[in-house]
Protein backbone atom coordinates (compact mmCIF):
# COMPACT_ATOMS: atom_id res chain seq x y z
CA UNK A 1 0.00 0.00 0.00
CA UNK A 2 1.49 3.50 -0.99
CA UNK A 3 0.19 6.60 -0.12
CA UNK A 4 -1.19 7.39 -3.31
CA UNK A 5 -3.62 4.31 -3.16
CA UNK A 6 -4.48 4.68 0.52
CA UNK A 7 -7.72 6.50 1.53
CA UNK A 8 -9.59 5.99 5.38
CA UNK A 9 -13.29 6.22 4.84
CA UNK A 10 -15.79 6.16 7.74
CA UNK A 11 -18.81 3.42 6.24
CA UNK A 12 -22.01 2.70 8.16
CA UNK A 13 -24.55 4.34 9.96
CA UNK A 14 -23.91 7.51 9.04
CA UNK A 15 -25.58 10.67 7.20
CA UNK A 16 -23.26 10.38 4.26
CA UNK A 17 -19.57 8.57 3.90
CA UNK A 18 -17.08 10.36 3.57
CA UNK A 19 -13.05 9.30 2.16
CA UNK A 20 -9.95 11.36 2.71
CA UNK A 21 -7.43 10.05 0.67
CA UNK A 22 -3.06 10.83 1.99
CA UNK A 23 -3.07 14.61 0.83
CA UNK A 24 -6.25 14.93 2.45
CA UNK A 25 -5.21 13.64 5.81
CA UNK A 26 -2.16 15.51 5.45
CA UNK A 27 -3.76 18.21 5.77
CA UNK A 28 -6.20 18.10 8.69
CA UNK A 29 -4.50 19.13 11.96
CA UNK A 30 -2.20 16.73 13.56
CA UNK A 31 -0.57 16.52 16.75
CA UNK A 32 2.65 14.67 18.35
CA UNK A 33 1.48 12.47 21.57
CA UNK A 34 3.79 10.55 23.54
CA UNK A 35 2.04 7.38 25.26
CA UNK A 36 2.54 4.15 26.91
CA UNK A 37 1.72 0.97 24.98
CA UNK A 38 0.44 -1.98 26.19
CA UNK A 39 0.45 -5.58 24.51
CA UNK A 40 -1.87 -8.17 25.67
CA UNK A 41 0.71 -10.85 25.84
CA UNK A 42 2.15 -8.70 28.74
CA UNK A 43 4.91 -6.61 27.46
CA UNK A 44 4.17 -2.96 27.97
CA UNK A 45 6.66 0.45 25.60
CA UNK A 46 6.52 3.64 27.58
CA UNK A 47 6.81 6.81 26.33
CA UNK A 48 6.13 6.23 22.55
CA UNK A 49 6.34 9.36 20.12
CA UNK A 50 3.42 9.65 17.46
CA UNK A 51 2.26 11.92 15.17
CA UNK A 52 -1.50 11.64 13.47
CA UNK A 53 -4.68 13.24 13.61
CA UNK A 54 -7.39 12.93 16.23
CA UNK A 55 -9.84 10.34 15.33
CA UNK A 56 -12.36 13.29 16.35
CA UNK A 57 -11.32 15.27 13.80
CA UNK A 58 -12.65 12.60 11.30
CA UNK A 59 -15.81 11.53 13.24
CA UNK A 60 -16.72 15.18 13.02
CA UNK A 61 -17.27 15.21 9.04
CA UNK A 62 -20.09 12.94 9.83
CA UNK A 63 -23.91 12.77 11.39
CA UNK A 64 -23.96 9.59 12.93
CA UNK A 65 -25.93 8.61 16.45
CA UNK A 66 -23.77 5.28 16.41
CA UNK A 67 -22.16 3.88 19.65
CA UNK A 68 -19.68 1.52 18.27
CA UNK A 69 -17.12 1.36 15.61
CA UNK A 70 -15.30 -1.32 13.96
CA UNK A 71 -11.73 -0.47 12.58
CA UNK A 72 -10.95 -2.24 9.56
CA UNK A 73 -7.54 -2.98 8.01
CA UNK A 74 -5.78 -3.96 4.66
CA UNK A 75 -5.56 -7.65 4.60
CA UNK A 76 -8.89 -7.64 6.35
CA UNK A 77 -8.46 -7.32 10.22
CA UNK A 78 -10.87 -5.66 12.27
CA UNK A 79 -11.37 -4.53 15.93
CA UNK A 80 -14.21 -3.51 17.72
CA UNK A 81 -14.25 0.01 19.39
CA UNK A 82 -16.83 2.08 21.24
CA UNK A 83 -17.29 5.44 19.91
CA UNK A 84 -17.31 7.39 22.73
CA UNK A 85 -13.65 5.93 23.65
CA UNK A 86 -12.39 7.37 19.82
CA UNK A 87 -13.33 11.08 21.25
CA UNK A 88 -11.15 13.46 22.32
CA UNK A 89 -7.12 12.84 23.67
CA UNK A 90 -7.50 8.74 23.16
CA UNK A 91 -7.27 7.39 19.63
CA UNK A 92 -5.56 8.85 16.92
CA UNK A 93 -5.07 7.88 13.13
CA UNK A 94 -0.90 7.99 13.07
CA UNK A 95 1.62 8.06 10.42
CA UNK A 96 5.17 8.83 12.01
CA UNK A 97 6.58 6.90 14.68
CA UNK A 98 9.53 7.90 16.67
CA UNK A 99 10.09 11.37 14.50
CA UNK A 100 9.76 9.13 11.34
CA UNK A 101 7.27 6.98 9.09
CA UNK A 102 5.55 4.64 10.10
CA UNK A 103 7.16 1.79 8.91
CA UNK A 104 5.04 -0.80 7.12
CA UNK A 105 5.77 -3.29 9.50
CA UNK A 106 4.25 -1.08 12.27
CA UNK A 107 1.40 -0.45 10.48
CA UNK A 108 2.30 2.01 7.93
CA UNK A 109 1.46 4.38 6.10
CA UNK A 110 -1.25 4.58 8.80
CA UNK A 111 -2.80 2.76 11.89
CA UNK A 112 -5.12 3.74 14.90
CA UNK A 113 -3.46 4.38 18.30
CA UNK A 114 -5.85 3.73 21.30
CA UNK A 115 -3.52 3.58 24.31
CA UNK A 116 -6.20 3.28 26.66
CA UNK A 117 -6.60 -0.09 25.75
CA UNK A 118 -4.57 -2.89 24.57
CA UNK A 119 -3.06 -2.37 21.86
CA UNK A 120 -4.34 -5.38 19.68
CA UNK A 121 -7.48 -2.41 19.60
CA UNK A 122 -4.51 -0.42 17.74
CA UNK A 123 -5.03 -1.60 14.15
CA UNK A 124 -2.68 -1.81 11.92
CA UNK A 125 -2.99 -0.30 7.95
CA UNK A 126 -6.09 1.02 8.68
CA UNK A 127 -8.14 2.05 6.30
CA UNK A 128 -11.58 3.10 8.17
CA UNK A 129 -13.96 3.18 10.62
CA UNK A 130 -17.74 1.49 10.12
CA UNK A 131 -20.10 2.52 12.23
CA UNK A 132 -23.07 0.56 14.11
CA UNK A 133 -25.71 0.73 16.56
CA UNK A 134 -24.77 -2.77 18.30
CA UNK A 135 -21.51 -3.91 19.08
CA UNK A 136 -20.26 -6.64 17.41
CA UNK A 137 -16.68 -8.54 17.72
CA UNK A 138 -13.91 -8.03 15.62
CA UNK A 139 -11.01 -10.28 14.58
CA UNK A 140 -9.53 -11.00 17.91
CA UNK A 141 -12.88 -9.92 19.91
CA UNK A 142 -14.03 -13.48 17.89
CA UNK A 143 -11.37 -15.46 18.78
CA UNK A 144 -10.76 -15.22 22.38
CA UNK A 145 -10.08 -11.65 23.03
CA UNK A 146 -11.88 -9.39 25.94
CA UNK A 147 -14.68 -6.92 23.56
CA UNK A 148 -13.59 -3.82 24.99
CA UNK A 149 -9.83 -4.43 26.31
CA UNK A 150 -8.89 -2.77 29.37
CA UNK A 151 -5.31 -2.69 30.22
CA UNK A 152 -5.62 -1.39 33.99
CA UNK A 153 -8.72 -3.90 34.68
CA UNK A 154 -6.55 -6.75 32.82
CA UNK A 155 -9.20 -7.36 30.40
CA UNK A 156 -7.35 -9.80 28.65
CA UNK A 157 -9.55 -12.61 27.30
CA UNK A 158 -13.28 -13.37 27.11
CA UNK A 159 -14.31 -13.52 31.14
CA UNK A 160 -11.73 -11.56 32.67
N1 LIG B 1 -4.03 -4.92 10.91
C1 LIG B 1 -3.55 -5.45 12.06
N2 LIG B 1 -3.41 -4.63 13.10
C2 LIG B 1 -2.92 -5.11 14.28
C3 LIG B 1 -2.60 -6.48 14.42
C4 LIG B 1 -2.76 -7.31 13.29
O1 LIG B 1 -2.51 -8.53 13.31
N3 LIG B 1 -3.23 -6.76 12.11
N4 LIG B 1 -2.13 -6.96 15.61
C5 LIG B 1 -2.43 -6.16 16.81
C6 LIG B 1 -1.65 -6.56 17.97
S1 LIG B 1 -2.14 -7.99 18.75
C7 LIG B 1 -0.60 -5.81 18.44
S2 LIG B 1 0.21 -6.21 19.89
C8 LIG B 1 -0.10 -4.63 17.69
C9 LIG B 1 1.37 -4.80 17.34
O2 LIG B 1 1.86 -3.63 16.76
P1 LIG B 1 3.37 -3.56 16.33
O3 LIG B 1 3.59 -4.60 15.27
O4 LIG B 1 3.57 -2.18 15.81
O5 LIG B 1 4.19 -3.84 17.56
O6 LIG B 1 -0.83 -4.40 16.50
C10 LIG B 1 -2.20 -4.66 16.57
N5 LIG B 1 -2.80 -4.25 15.32
MO1 LIG C 1 -0.84 -8.08 20.70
Amino acid sequence: MTHADWSFAITGEVDSEVEWNWDQLRALPAEEVTKDIHCVTKWSKLDTTWKGVRVETLLEQVETAAEYAMAFSDGGYTTNLPVAGLLGSQAWVVYEFDGGPLEPEHGGPVRLLVPHLYFWKSAKWVRGLHLTAEEEPGFWESNGYHLYGDPWREQRYWGD
